[in-house]
């Protein structure tokens, strides 16, 4: 069905003369006695449409009066080139049609951060906000894309679950009828029973980790694009996971400049991370730079994000960090051939400070070594019965990852915070609206 009115991305394409039927709001506007400046934004940008007493009704120009900040407005009118408009064109208006005038808007754009996350479901009409989630919107789809083109399924794990993937810390707890359920942490466990039946698998589910202190990019509740291979090893893996972000990031460069650029987003810094391969350093090799920077960290200890952002001042485009401590990293991680102090997982870094951005491995196969594992996290090796079956019935090697959608969109809008890169964001302290 074609749509029944222009947006103004339409309308700037029109010639003078042009006729144009557009919907939006009042981004702003100017009054001035028989005159009024309304500029109207809608999806795609604001247009400026000059509305004359003369050449409307008089119930409309009545209206017009009356409009304010954020009304919802129809105007039709003729196109006209005006070098004094802020889009080099302006509507003529001949009707303007009221759909829903609007008390004083409170935002105007230099309030704190909590009132805006209180009046969150306003701040979203901002255009930075809009610019942000079209940009993640791409990202996401050029990802669905490409695991489509390189034949991964799509699967639907669940989101209420009986166990832990990531530690006991951050898992939330719901009441499950007369149990005691967690909100899901990853998908994984679940992914990896289903590379038995479809190989490659993939999913997009929300995450959910109590983080107990406020970050610049920690969400309580993220979305997670996971991967699970069959017969994949880690560096097969590590290739998968550079080949999905260069292709997103290419195609969020080619297809929302104009939002990059009203973000304000150097997008040069950006272009390295279109060429695979990215660097890889192992956790040895990390320590030792970080030693150099003069941070007084030894091995075996955690990378933070202060550790992280010293390492890719490094590196101009994302990079991988291999080989962790078995003590720091999740119990199903699989112990290196020859190293048993060290496990075959993987981060990818993105550049300029804004660090981790995905985190893999290849699974632990071994049965016995797996509930040792589970043990010493302090689980009850009972609720991870079945995921040892996995490895009863017909186990392969099998690696994967899990992506932060949101660590991928701060890094790629340029954003210095993880809350604006999600509509509504929860962290602890926020739940409204
Ligand atoms: O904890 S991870 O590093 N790894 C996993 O959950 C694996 N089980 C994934 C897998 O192999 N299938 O989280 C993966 C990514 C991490 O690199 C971040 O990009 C993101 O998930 N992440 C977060 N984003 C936002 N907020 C929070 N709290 C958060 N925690 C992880």
């Amino acid at each position: 069905m074609a749509p029944k009115w222009d947006t103004v991305a339409d309308a700037l394409k029109k010639a003078d003369g042009e006729e144009v039927l557009l919907r939006g709001w009042v981004h702003w506007i100017h009054k001035l006695g028989k005159k009024a400046f309304i500029r109207v934004r809608d999806h795609t940008g604001v247009i400026q449409a000059v509305a004359e007493k003369a050449s409307l009704s008089s119930e409309e120009w009545k209206a017009v009066k009356k409009l304010t900040r954020e009304s919802s407005v129809e105007v039709r009118g003729r196109v006209r080139s005006d070098p004094r408009a802020p889009s080099g064109k302006e509507v003529v208006a001949t009707s303007v049609k009221v759909f829903g005038y609007s008390p004083p808007f409170p935002i105007w754009g230099r309030e704190d951060v909590d009132f805006l996350l209180d009046h969150r479901h306003l701040w979203l009409r901002s255009r930075r906000m809009t610019a942000i989630m079209k940009v993640r919107e791409t990202l996401l789809s050029a990802m669905r894309e490409w695991l489509k083109r390189e034949g991964w399924w799509e699967v639907h794990p669940p989101i209420l679950t009986a166990s832990a993937v990531e530690g006991g810390a951050t898992l939330f707890e719901v009441k499950y009828f007369d149990k005691k359920a967690y909100l899901s942490q990853s998908a994984q466990l679940y992914l990896e029973a289903l590379i038995f039946s479809l190989e490659k698998v993939w999913s997009l589910t929300p995450s959910f980790r109590a983080e107990k202190s406020r970050t610049r990019r920690h969400l309580a509740e993220y979305w997670h694009l996971e991967l699970e291979g069959a017969w994949y090893s880690m560096e097969d893996m590590m290739e998968v996971a550079e080949e999905l972000v260069a292709y997103a990031v290419r195609r969020a460069v080619e297809e929302r400049r104009e939002e990059l650029e009203l973000l304000g987003r150097d997008i040069s810094k950006l272009e390295p991370a279109f060429e695979t391969p990215y660097p890889r350093i192992t956790y040895d090799e990390a320590i030792e730079i970080l030693k150099r920077k003069g941070f007084p960290v030894s091995w075996g200890d955690n990378l933070g994000a202060d550790e992280e952002r010293a390492l890719t001042e490094e590196f101009e485009k994302p990079f991988f960090i291999t080989h962790f401590p078995k003590k720091i990293k999740a119990f199903y991680m699989k112990e290196a051939p020859g190293r048993p102090e060290v496990v075959l997982g993987f981060d990818l870094l993105a550049p300029e400070g804004y660090g981790e951005i995905i985190g893999g491995s290849e699974r632990e196969e071994n049965i016995d070594r797996l509930l040792e594992r589970i043990r010493e996290e302090g689980y009850d090796p009972a609720n991870y019965e079945w995921y040892l079956d996995l490895r009863r019935y017909g186990s392969v090697p099998h690696s994967g990852f899990g992506l932060g959608l949101e660590r991928v969109v701060m890094w790629v809008t340029g954003i210095d915070h993880i809350r604006d890169t999600i509509p509504f964001p929860r962290f602890r302290g926020r739940i409204y609206p």
